[in-house]
């Protein structure tokens, strides 16, 4: 596929590399139009089948992450045409579905399905400049992709109807304080810090990182009794894998461990 919206490429050293997403429709602010969404699907699935790749990156520009669903082609839709049709789920679900490491390398306005974006996204490394909102209110909708469901989970629910309801936007220190972001750094430190955080993820064994994520995300979907167990029986599979007797022989030896990713 080639992409009319997107710019892809590999990045770091062998054996695990980065795979680098940046969101390329900067007339529009990245607005996340059918086809934009359709792309970042493909790529992200393609780097996660790709066993050479052990992070994705997504990035935008130095003005905006992305300001949301494309409000030109909502404007046009109707109600029949949004349910029947289920109005783009298909290609927003795609990025659940990742099982790699995602990290989102935020600049500028993260807004509406920008911001809901960003939490689905594992890691959030945001510029100085970043802002955070749930604009929609304003549209005469509500937030349609998770935003009033994520939200509240990364932020607690007072700031979270603050930003749905009033439509105000979150700085950056206000969003990294309330737990919406990981970590901030300055505009022009973004990409190498990114980058950084992406080496520190390809640098471990990928069946730790895969089990590691997918430990977290149930933290989200299940009670905690049920969250331990699952952990639980994660962390017994991974005496299972070679990294395990390599990550501990390293570490009594002291040395760096090389991982087989198996
Ligand atoms: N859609 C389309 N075009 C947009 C856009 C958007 N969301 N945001 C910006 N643009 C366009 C502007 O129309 C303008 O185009 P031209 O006039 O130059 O042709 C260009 O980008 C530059 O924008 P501005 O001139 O407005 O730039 P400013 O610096 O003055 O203002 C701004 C920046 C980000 C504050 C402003 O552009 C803004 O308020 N934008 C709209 C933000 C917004 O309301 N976002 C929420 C949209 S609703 C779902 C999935 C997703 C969603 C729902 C359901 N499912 C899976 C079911 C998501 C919904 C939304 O995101």
């Amino acid at each position: 596929m080639s992409y009319e919206y997107l710019l892809t490429e590999t990045r770091g050293e062998m054996p695990l590399r980065c795979g680098w997403i940046t969101l390329n429709r900067p007339k529009a602010l990245n607005a996340l139009n059918d086809r934009l969404m359709d792309e970042l699907g493909h790529a992200m699935k393609a780097f996660d089948a790709d066993e050479s790749i052990g992070c994705i990156v997504i990035t935008g520009s130095e003005k905006a992450f992305a300001a949301g669903a494309d409000i030109t082609v909502m404007s046009k839709l109707s109600y029949m045409e949004v349910y029947k049709k289920d109005y783009i789920t298909r290609n927003w679900e795609t990025i659940r579905s990742i099982r790699k490491p995602v990290i989102a390398a935020v600049a500028g306005f993260a807004l509406g399905g920008g911001c809901e974006l960003v939490m689905m996204c594992d890691l959030v490394i945001a510029a100085e400049s970043a802002k955070f909102g749930q604009p929609e209110i304003k549209l005469g909708i509500i937030p349609g992709a998770g935003g009033t469901q994520r939200l509240p989970r990364a932020v607690g629910k007072a700031k979270a109807m603050d930003m749905v309801l009033t439509a105000r936007m979150m700085d950056v220190h206000e969003a990294e304080r309330a737990g919406l972001v990981s970590r901030v750094v300055a505009p022009e430190r973004l990409l190498a810090e990114a980058q950084a955080a992406a080496d520190a993820i390809c640098s471990q064994s990928l069946p730790s990182l895969l089990a590691a994520k997918e430990c977290v995300n149930r933290a989200y979907e299940s009670p905690l009794a049920e969250g331990v167990l699952f952990e639980r029986r994660m962390f017994h599979s991974m005496f299972a894998t070679d990294d395990q007797k390599e990550g501990m022989d390293a570490f009594i030896n002291k040395r760096k461990p090389t991982f087989k990713h198996c």
